[in-house]
């Protein structure tokens, strides 16, 4: 591959280091997170190489050239074959929805890229088998491939982290998950992608219990052993949507078509240490926006972090005289918090799209140290492992269902 050793700085970031040229394919709701990610890591964190924003695929000529010009990418193209081909791309970043994750994945590791891939890694088990193989095969090359949990870089949830690998909660005991949106409680909100089977995978159970599948085992530092679940399609007809739409909103029009995805998916689980988790994922908790609440409950304390207060993480420390124990508010702003060194004064906080931000850097020192980054396809392939055995378990309405290792 074509490398050139040093970025020009075109941008004013990053002259002198060694560039990582960035191909992305896919632009709508999770393509503009990205965009922000790589367009500001470089210019907060003091980064070993230089994210470029080489080139931007869509299908529509038009539509992906406005997107290249609205978020700053160079170039575009119009089939993603061409884009994994390219010389002047290093690594390519995958925001489409979920039925093209593994074939691009696959494609673009074996035409010797980096891969980043938005979560859930696949659509089915199989695909992200499939993905994890390329990966390994890839890694032989030097090539890397990360899965795009984001949700692992806020500060709080990553001090949460650190802070269970302290031991500061000791055994644990149960984790309590729910992620809560209500963008579909409309019945006249339209059958966008996110709702077809064959597009999505999943409904809530992979765009939002991926996540939370993947924060609680990753706070936790262990994985789940089964499940058992239940969910529900609340909302089987809906209109066709006007127009296709990537985001989270959209316009009807005249016919109607058949939801193909659960609406809700509600499942408790056993970690193998034995510690209980429970688990709810739905887009009809009406008035709750985007509140991912996880708990975690050990022998000597407990941290709490609800995503729509993201700047916060709450603990209690049980070893302290039972008179002045009890929840304390750690405002997640300061300096000797995971990725604020590098941000506002102290006490200023951060929001959602940070999270991207911190993502890009991340994989940047990986690439850039040779270092497998987190979460790997692997992981991301395990997370898939449950959202699987979640749905086996919800056909036979409810029955224990073990992991697949
Ligand atoms: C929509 O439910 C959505 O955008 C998810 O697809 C994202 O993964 C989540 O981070 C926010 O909500």
């Amino acid at each position: 591959m074509a490398q050139p050793q040093q970025s020009d700085g075109a941008d004013g970031t990053g002259a002198g280091k060694p560039p990582l040229r960035v191909g992305m394919v896919g632009y709508a709701f999770m393509g503009a997170a990205h965009s922000q990610g790589w367009r500001t890591a470089g210019r907060v964190f003091d980064l070993p190489m230089n994210p470029e924003l080489a080139v931007v695929c869509g299908r529509d000529a038009t539509a992906v050239r406005a997107a290249a010009d609205r978020h700053g990418w160079t170039d575009t193209e119009t089939d993603w074959r061409a884009l994994v081909e390219r010389d002047d791309v290093d690594l390519v970043d995958i925001c489409t929805p979920g039925d093209s994750h593994a074939e691009i994945a696959v494609a673009a590791l074996a035409a010797g890229k980096h891969v980043l891939c938005e979560k859930p890694l696949a659509n089915t088990v199989a695909e992200a088998e499939a993905m994890v193989r390329a990966a390994e095969e890839a890694r032989g090359r030097g090539r890397l491939a990360m899965v795009g949990f984001n949700y692992r870089r806020v500060p709080a949830t990553a001090l949460a982290r650190r802070m269970v690998a302290e031991d500061r909660i000791g055994a644990l005991r149960h984790v309590r998950v729910a992620y809560l949106q209500d963008w579909l409680v409309d019945p006249a909100f339209p059958l966008t992608w996110r709702l077809r089977r064959e597009q999505a995978g999943s409904g809530s159970l992979g765009d939002l219990g991926a996540h939370i599948v993947d924060l609680a085992q990753y706070l936790a530092g262990e994985r789940l052993a089964g499940v058992s679940a239940l969910t529900e399609t609340f909302v089987r007809q809906r209109p066709l949507p006007a127009a296709p739409a990537g985001g989270l909103t959209a316009v009807g029009s005249a016919g109607t078509g058949e939801v193909t995805v659960d609406d809700a998916a509600l499942f408790t689980g056993r970690f193998a240490s034995g510690a209980l988790a429970s688990f709810e994922a739905t887009r009809y908790a009406t008035g709750r926006k985007n509140a991912l609440r996880i708990e975690l409950n050990g022998e000597r304390g407990s941290l709490a972090f609800d995503l729509e207060r993201l700047n916060e993480l709450s603990y209690h420390d049980a070893t302290e005289p039972a008179a002045h124990a009890g929840f304390r508010r750690i405002l997640v702003t300061e300096p000797d918090h995971p990725y604020l060194d590098a941000w506002w004064p102290p006490g200023h906080g951060l929001g959602y799209e940070h999270t991207f931000v911190h993502q890009a850097r991340d994989l940047v020192h990986a690439v850039a140290e040779g270092r497998a980054p987190e979460p790997s396809f692997a992981d991301g392939l395990q997370v898939q492992r449950v959202l699987a055995a979640v749905e086996d378990s919800a056909r036979k309405n409810s029955v224990y269902t073990p992991i697949a290792a």
